[in-house]
C-alpha cells in the first residue's frame, strides 16, 4: 500500500531540496526511496564498519552485540537511521528516519529506507530532509534538532587506560604507577565488570576491591580519575537490594505474557529495568547515589544493546513489553523499543550522576545508543580486534559517528579482541591518541595492552603519541567547546576542508580535527604502504607540525620524529594553541601557552582558545575565557595579539610564547601582546 506523505524539508532559505521521497511496502517493510541527483556520497549511518564512504552499504538498524564485528554482521551497537549526503557541488542534505523500529538502511542504489512492525502498527514512519549549503551546515541543523552533547569534564579528554579486567585493587594501583614512573600521559583508569561482587551493579566484591573509596582517593591523589563499569541485567535475586527494589517497583522489561523477562548475562539469570518509562529511569537514577559517594569519577554503561547469553542473536525477544510513557510512544513491543533502550539507560544513568554530583559534569561511555543519545553519553567502537583492518576502520568509524552527530567517540586502542604487536598497537596508539575520545582496552585473557607490554620501541612512540595529546588539550578543549555549542565534528573527514575537490570525498587514512589541525596516518602493516592522503587544496596550504617540537617545552628533551606517528598539519592562517607536556591534566597550569601560528598568504593568522576551569556547571554563567588570536607579519617579525572576547575566567598571570612555521624552514619565535 504506497503511502502518499509529503517529507519535511527543513531549513529556511536554503536552497529547494533536489530531493524526493516516496513512501511504499516492501515485503511487509514500511519503505521510504529518498531519490537525489547521481553523483552524491553517502555518509552518517552512525556506527557502521569499513570505509568512509558509505554507498553501496546495505546495514540493519538494530542494536546488536557483535564481539569482533566484521563487515558481513548486519549490524553492530548502535542505531542511527541517518544519512548525510554530499552532492558533488558540495552542497549536502541529511535524512533522518523517523523510527525507532527495527530498521535497513540500504544505499546500493540511492537511499533506502525500510522499518518492521507488527500487523497491527502499519503507520509508515516520516522522513525529515535537512537541506544545506555543505555537510557542517546539515549537521548544524541536526543538532539543534536531535541536541548537542554537553559539555564534558576536561579530564575525559585525556589518554584514558583500561582493561578487562584490572581484576583487583593492587593491579589498578601498579597499572597508575606504572604510568607515572615511567612518565606516560595518561589520566583516567578504567574499572571494567570483575570489580562486582558476582557481577551484580552497584556492588564491590569485597576481596579484590575492598575499599573502592580509599582506592579512589589514591587514584585522585595521583592524578587519576575513575571509571567504573554498570551493566543494565540486575540478577534475580531477592538478596540482592538493586534487584528487590526494582522488583518492588515493578520497574522490569515484561515478556508477552506479562511476567518479568529473564534473560541470563554474567551474574545469571537478570532482569532489565524498563528505562522507556521516567519513574523507572529516576529509581535507576537513584541507585547512583551510594555507588558514586564512593569518589567514582565517571560510569561505562556496557552490554546495554541489551545484550543477553544463549539466546538467538543475543537478544530478548521481540515480542517483550515495554510500558512507554505516552510521549515516547506508550506502551509498545522490544520490535518498537529496543534500538533505544541503551539511550534511554545512559539517560537514566546521567540523571543519577548528575543528581549524585550536582556541581560536576557528569561523564558517562555507553556502547548501545541511538540518534541524538550524545546528549547522554560519549562512545566507543565497540569490541574492535587487534588487527591492521580494524585499526584502518577506527579512522572511518570515527568520522561517521561525528557525522552522525556522536562528536565524543573513539576505538580501543590497540584493538579490543585478539593481540596485538609491537608495530600495531605503536600506529593504533599514534591515531588513537588524536581522536576525540582516546581509551586503550583490550579482553581478558589477551597478552597485556599497556604502552609498556610492547618493548622499548613501542613504548617511546607510545609516549610521544600521549605526550603530543597532553600538548593538545586546550586546542582539543576549544573543539570540543565548538560541538557542544555548534554540533560540528570534532574530528572530521578532510572534504570538509575543501569541498570542490571529488578525490577527498573517501580519504580515510587521514583527519581533520576541527578545521585548522590535520593528521595523516599510517595505518598500513610494515611493508604494505605509506600515509599518502592528498592535502585539501594542496601542499602549500598545510604546514607540517611537531607539537612535540614547538617552543621552549621542546628544549626539555630532544624529541625525535617517530615515523609511526601520523604527520601532523597546520592549515595555513590558523593559530593552534598547546600547553606544556603533564602527566595528567592539571597537574600544573597551562604555563607556558604556546601559539603555533602557520602564516597564509597575506601573511596573517587566527585563531581561538577556549578555557574554564574544566569541571562544573560555572562557564554556563561566565567563568569561562574565549579568547581570540591574531597574527600578522612585519618588519618586527610576526607578532600575535590576543583579545578576550567572551567571559570572565582568569587567565593572565602566565606566559605566552609564539612559535612561526614556514614551508621547509625551521620553526622561528614570534612576539605576543595582549590587547
Ligand atoms: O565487561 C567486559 C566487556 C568489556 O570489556 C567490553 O569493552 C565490552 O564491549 N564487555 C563488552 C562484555 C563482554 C564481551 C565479550
Amino acid at each position: 500500500m504506497p503511502q502518499d506523505r509529503a517529507p519535511v524539508a527543513e531549513g529556511r532559505d536554503r536552497p529547494r531540496p533536489a530531493v524526493s521521497v516516496r513512501f511504499a511496502q516492501v515485503r511487509g517493510w514500511n519503505a521510504a526511496i529518498v531519490d537525489f541527483e547521481p553523483g552524491t556520497n553517502l555518509y552518517g549511518t552512525g556506527e557502521q564498519p569499513g570505509r568512509l564512504n558509505r554507498g553501496g552499504i546495505c546495514r540493519d538498524i538494530w542494536t546488536t552485540d557483535c564481539f569482533g564485528y566484521e563487515e558481513h554482521m548486519p549490524s553492530l551497537y548502535q542505531a542511527h537511521p541517518w544519512v548525510l549526503a554530499v552532492r558533488k557541488d558540495g552542497t549536502a542534505f541529511g535524512v533522518i528516519y523517523e523510527t525507532t523500529h527495527r530498521a535497513t538502511v540500504d544505499l546500493r542504489d540511492g537511499i533506502f529506507f525500510a522499518a518492521k512492525y507488527t500487523t497491527r502498527d502499519t503507520q509508515s514512519p516520516g522522513v525529515v530532509i535537512l537541506e544545506g549549503c555543505d555537510a557542517a551546515d546539515v549537521l548544524r541543523q541536526l543538532a539543534s534538532k536531535v541536541g548537542r552533547m554537553q559539555m564534558p569534564p576536561r579530564w575525559a579528554l585525556q589518554y584514558q587506560q583500561c582493561r578487562w579486567s584490572y581484576e583487583t585493587d593492587a593491579r589498578v594501583r601498579t597499572i597508575a604507577e606504572g604510568f607515572r614512573s615511567r612518565k606516560i600521559p595518561c589520566g583516567v583508569i578504567w574499572m571494567d565488570i570483575d570489580y562486582m561482587f558476582g557481577f551484580r551493579c552497584f556492588t564491590f566484591d569485597t576481596e579484590k576491591f575492598p575499599n573502592p573509596r580509599d582506592l579512589n582517593d589514591h587514584l585522585h591523589a595521583i592524578g587519576f580519575k575513575s571509571v567504573w563499569m554498570i551493566d543494565p541485567g540486575l540478577m534475580t535475586d531477592e538478596h540482592y537490594p538493586a534487584y528487590r527494589s526494582g522488583k518492588h517497583g515493578d520497574h522490569f522489561v515484561k515478556n508477552r505474557w506479562g511476567y518479568d523477562y529473564v534473560g541470563k548475562v554474567w551474574p545469571g539469570p537478570c532482569s532489565f529495568p524498563d528505562f522507556t518509562r521516567k519513574r523507572t529511569r529516576e529509581w535507576w537514577a537513584s541507585l547512583y547515589a551510594d555507588y558514586m559517594a564512593t569518589g567514582i569519577d565517571g560510569v561505562w554503561n556496557d552490554m546495554n544493546e541489551p545484550a543477553i547469553f544463549d539466546v538467538p542473536n543475543k537478544q530478548m525477544p521481540e515480542s517483550n513489553l515495554h510500558e512507554a510513557d505516552e510521549n515516547l510512544g506508550g506502551r509498545g513491543n522490544h520490535l518498537r523499543y529496543r534500538n533505544i533502550y541503551g539511550m534511554q539507560m545512559v539517560r537514566a544513568s546521567r540523571e543519577g550522576i548528575q543528581k549524585a554530583n550536582p556541581e560536576k559534569r557528569p561523564f558517562i561511555l555507553t556502547r548501545s545508543n541511538f540518534l541524538g543519545g550524545h546528549r547522554y553519553a560519549a562512545t566507543w567502537t565497540g569490541d574492535n580486534k587487534s588487527n591492521w583492518r580494524h585499526l584502518r576502520w577506527s579512522i572511518p568509524m570515527v568520522l561517521n559517528m561525528g557525522l552522525s552527530g556522536q562528536p565524543f567517540v573513539g576505538p580501543d586502542i590497540g584493538g579490543f579482541a585478539d593481540k596485538a604487536d609491537a608495530t600495531l598497537f605503536a600506529r593504533w596508539m599514534g591515531i588513537g591518541a588524536l581522536l576525540p575520545f582516546a581509551r586503550g582496552h583490550s579482553v581478558r585473557d589477551s597478552v597485556d595492552h599497556e604502552p609498556w607490554s610492547f618493548g622499548p620501541k613501542c613504548e617511546r612512540t607510545c609516549r610521544l603519541a600521549l605526550e603530543r595529546r597532553a600538548r593538545m588539550l586546550p586546542f582539543l578543549y576549544t573543539l570540543f567547546r565548538e560541538a557542544h555549542l555548534t554540533g560540528l565534528p570534532i574530528a572530521r573527514p578532510l572534504f570538509f576542508a575543501d569541498k570542490s575537490d571529488p578525490a577527498l570525498r573517501s580519504v580515510d587514512d587521514a583527519f581533520l580535527l576541527g578545521d585548522s589541525v590535520l593528521a595523516r596516518c599510517n595505518v598500513w602493516e610494515p611493508g604494505a604502504g605509506a600515509a599518502t592522503a592528498k592535502l585539501p587544496a594542496g601542499d602549500s596550504a598545510w604546514l607540517a607540525f611537531e607539537p612535540l617540537e614547538m617552543g621552549s617545552e621542546a628544549e626539555k628533551g630532544s624529541k625525535v620524529f617517530d615515523d609511526d606517528l601520523p604527520e601532523l598539519f597546520v592549515r595555513a592562517g590558523r593559530i593552534v594553541p598547546l600547553g606544556p607536556v603533564m602527566q595528567f591534566d592539571g597537574e600544573r597550569p597551562v604555563d607556558p601557552l604556546t601559539l603555533v601560528v602557520a602564516l597564509d598568504e597575506s601573511q596573517s593568522a587566527v585563531g581561538e582558545l577556549y578555557e574554564d576551569s574544566g569541571e562544573g556547571y560555572g562557564f554556563e554563567k561566565g567563568d569561562f575565557a574565549l579568547t581570540k588570536f591574531t597574527a600578522r607579519s612585519g618588519p618586527d617579525g610576526v607578532v600575535v595579539t590576543a583579545k578576550r572576547a567572551e567571559g570572565v575566567f582568569p587567565t593572565a598571570d602566565r606566559k605566552t610564547e609564539v612559535v612561526v612555521l614556514r614551508h621547509g624552514q625551521a620553526p622561528t619565535r614570534g612576539r605576543f601582546e595582549r590587547s
